[in-house]
């Protein structure tokens, strides 16, 4: 045993944990060598176990001790490290440094689903929190959004109603996960104000393929302050790079069954290959002349600001490059604070955000247990950290001297003073941040906030056809689900006749209901002009960049056929992944054994982008007698997914229900064309949609 080994660091005791952890010699919490780990301390071999075994003792207490309470809401999510670079000079809007051109900042990223608890799965119908820790050189700002711009209630008073509406319900703790239930559809109905994030939810947003390829949100109007404290209104928008594509419903149900963590695999996956996901960060900007000519009211988290009335101005790129080394360290206690701002950025008086502004920090408190959670290592800031206070739960810090007060004269005595508050111009909040109204202390909502339809109109009209029947086959779906109360579905379908009198009648029909009278509202909706940017289709980008495509095979496959596919996918930088009955592998018609990255039942269709099909006549006939690989053909041409199928294999598409279409192709160039798109065109010949 090296003494180093024990040796205790003057400082903190990190070090002491670090050489345990990487050293070779086991060591109780205390630093005392442990040299047997299998056995507890008895009296005789037979007898009891004693009390006086701390070692036993200290291991099982830390153990039990092991959870803390999960989040009360984005309970389970998957986090990353990375990095954002500021590519645009935009000084003269905000003196944020992060913003300063070419500065590159470090960053955590969580991605969440929001009803679910920690243990559940990553694909539900659900909305994705994308929470971002950037760790400034003048402090943390957090942007802690959502991957939809608009949000459920437009002021924090109504959050934790709504967060018990959604949650599995009270008494009998189900459903996890989902919004397809009496409680939730309840208090949507009776809220008006949901109804645009409702459309929102019911589209096809909610159920992305990839964490890697959603779009971020910071939902709410913030400001932008610049070095003479002009400010500025801002939205703030993540676009990804691989660009944005989701799933259909029938696709995510049966990828909870095939995977519950697959995003969290891709995620880390993706990071652990090299294959760094990359998003955008564009600015929406515009002034208050803009903000009173608008017919809503930007400070309604409800509501956004069509791209094509305020483009987005790119400004920087995030990437996220290292995964976490410890979920729990990491992940699990990283604490996103929208109170987290740094000079050059500030608040509106959105009420939505006011509020959320006491939440998290509250919360972390309940979660982490200590107000000392800044000093977690994931939540503290990279710059330096002074102020005067002091002691608490899990103190880890040191500070020297007396001063812990301000003002102190303590300096002229030739004592440390502490730190002193800083200069005029780096102040944050304190900023004068340009007009928003105050006025007599009311208990009221604003009337610019009274309309809640026009947008879900528009977000409704500006979808393809066949989103649109996404999001009305939704609704009936999840209030086919509302048991016990009667009344909801009417009740809601009665809101959406002010959406969108299609919307209504389809979903009454597919719900087998008489079309109710239409929901009195408060402010008669208007149209708005289509926004091309609300829907997911009309800008998909056709890629097989960070896809995958699976490749089934069995015994007897082509090698040639194989090797061509696979040299093919890879070209267009998608990843080839061999699926065989067997994971050993396949024999291919040269003789050679063909691993595979996939065993046929254990690698569905669903977690592919596109299947190719190559068999060998023998290898076909087998096939077909095996349910798996029928499925296989039967969900890929169901999900819309292209499918490339050599000469052989061609009794299995036949036998899976899979008829000729753009999207089926042999296994040459066109394939590869093919699997970067999907066949939305085929759905209706395959469902019914409401
Ligand atoms: Fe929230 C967590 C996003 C409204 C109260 N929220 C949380 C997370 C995200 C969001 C992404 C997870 C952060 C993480 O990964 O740790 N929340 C939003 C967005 C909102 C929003 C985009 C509206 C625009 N939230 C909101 C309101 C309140 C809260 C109005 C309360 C008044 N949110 C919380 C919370 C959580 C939280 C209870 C749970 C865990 C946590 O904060 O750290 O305080």
């Amino acid at each position: 045993m090296a003494s180093e080994d024990i040796k205790t660091s003057a400082g903190n005791g990190g070090e002491t944990h670090q050489q345990a952890a990487s050293g070779n010699m086991l060591t109780t919490n205390h630093g005392v060598p442990v040299s047997d780990n299998q056995n507890s301390l008895k009296s005789g071999a037979r007898g009891p176990t004693l009390l006086e075994d701390f070692v036993l003792r200290e291991k099982i207490f830390h153990f039990d001790h092991e959870r803390i309470p999960e989040r009360i809401v984005h309970a389970r999510g998957s986090g990353a490290h990375g990095v954002f670079e500021a590519t645009d000079d935009i000084s003269d809007l905000s003196k944020a440094a992060v913003f300063t051109k070419g500065e590159k900042t470090e960053v955590f990223v969580r991605f969440s689903t929001v009803a679910g608890g920690a243990g559940s799965v990553d694909t539900p119908r659900d909305v994705r929190g994308f929470a971002v820790k950037f760790y400034t050189r003048e402090g943390n700002w957090d942007l802690v959004g959502n991957n939809i711009p608009v949000f459920f209630i437009q002021d924090a008073i109504k959050f934790p109603d709504l967060v018990h509406a959604v949650k599995m319900e009270a008494d009998r703790a189900y459903p996890q996960a989902g919004t397809a239930h009496d409680t939730f559809w309840d208090f949507a109905s009776l809220m008006p104000e949901t109804t645009h994030m409702l459309m929102w939810a019911m589209s096809d947003r909610v159920l992305p393929r990839s964490l890697r390829m959603m779009e971020g949100f910071g939902v709410h109007t913030f400001k932008l302050v610049n070095s003479k404290d002009k400010a500025s209104f801002v939205k703030f928008h993540w676009r990804p790079k691989l660009g944005i594509q989701s799933t259909i419903w029938d696709e995510a149900l049966k990828l909870q069954a095939a995977d519950n963590d697959y995003h969290r695999r891709d995620l880390f996956e993706a990071i652990d290959t090299g294959a760094f996901p990359e998003w955008e960060l564009a600015i929406q900007v515009f002034d208050e002349a803009f903000a009173n000519a608008q017919p809503y009211d930007v400070l309604d988290a409800t509501k956004l600001i069509p791209e094509e009335d305020v483009p987005l101005r790119v400004i920087g790129t995030l990437t996220l490059n290292r995964n976490v080394d410890n979920f729990f360290a990491e992940t699990e206690q990283v604490a996103f604070l929208p109170t987290n701002i740094v000079p050059g950025i500030d608040f509106s008086n959105d009420p939505l955000l006011q509020g959320r502004l006491f939440s998290y920090l509250d919360t972390q408190k309940s979660r982490l247990g200590t107000t000392n959670f800044h000093q977690i290592p994931i939540n503290a800031p990279r710059c330096p950290m002074h102020n005067f206070q002091r002691d608490g739960l899990m103190q880890t810090m040191v500070p020297k001297g007396r001063a812990n007060y301000e003002p102190n004269s303590l300096a002229a005595h030739g004592e440390d003073g502490g730190p002193r508050e800083a200069p005029a111009g780096f102040a944050t909040v304190d900023a004068a941040t340009g007009p928003e109204e105050t006025g007599d202390k009311l208990r009221i909502r604003s009337e610019t906030f009274a309309d809640h339809y026009s947008q879900a109109r528009l977000f409704y009209r500006s979808q393809t056809e066949s989103e649109q029947a996404h999001i009305a086959s939704s609704f009936v779906f999840e209030l086919s689900k509302v048991g016990l109360l009667d009344q909801v579905p009417p009740r809601m379908v009665a809101n959406l006749r002010n959406v969108d009198e299609d919307l209504a009648a389809r979903v009454a029909t597919g719900l087998g209901i008489p079309l109710p009278n239409k929901a009195k509202a408060a402010r008669e909706p208007f149209d708005m002009p289509v926004s091309d940017a609300l829907s997911i289709h009309k800008k998909m980008k056709n890629t097989l960049e960070g896809r995958a495509v699976g490749i089934l095979i069995a015994d007897g496959t082509d090698a040639g056929e194989l090797k061509s596919v696979v040299t093919a996918v890879t070209e267009a930088k998608g990843k080839a992944v061999i699926v065989a009955p067997k994971v050993g592998g396949a024999k291919l018609s040269d003789g050679s054994l063909q691993k595979a990255d996939g065993q046929l039942a254990g690698s569905p269709s669903q977690i592919f982008d596109a299947a190719a099909i190559i068999l060998s006549e023998a290898g076909c006939a087998a096939m077909m007698k095996e349910g798996a690989a029928i499925q296989w053909a039967m969900d890929a041409f169901g999900h819309l997914k292209a499918i490339g199928a050599n000469a052989a294999a061609q009794p299995l598409l036949a036998k899976a229900g899979v008829e000729p279409d753009d999207g089926v192709t042999d296994v040459g160039a066109d394939f590869v064309k093919a699997a970067a798109k999907r066949f939305y065109d085929r759905e209706p010949k395959l469902r019914t949609l409401a």
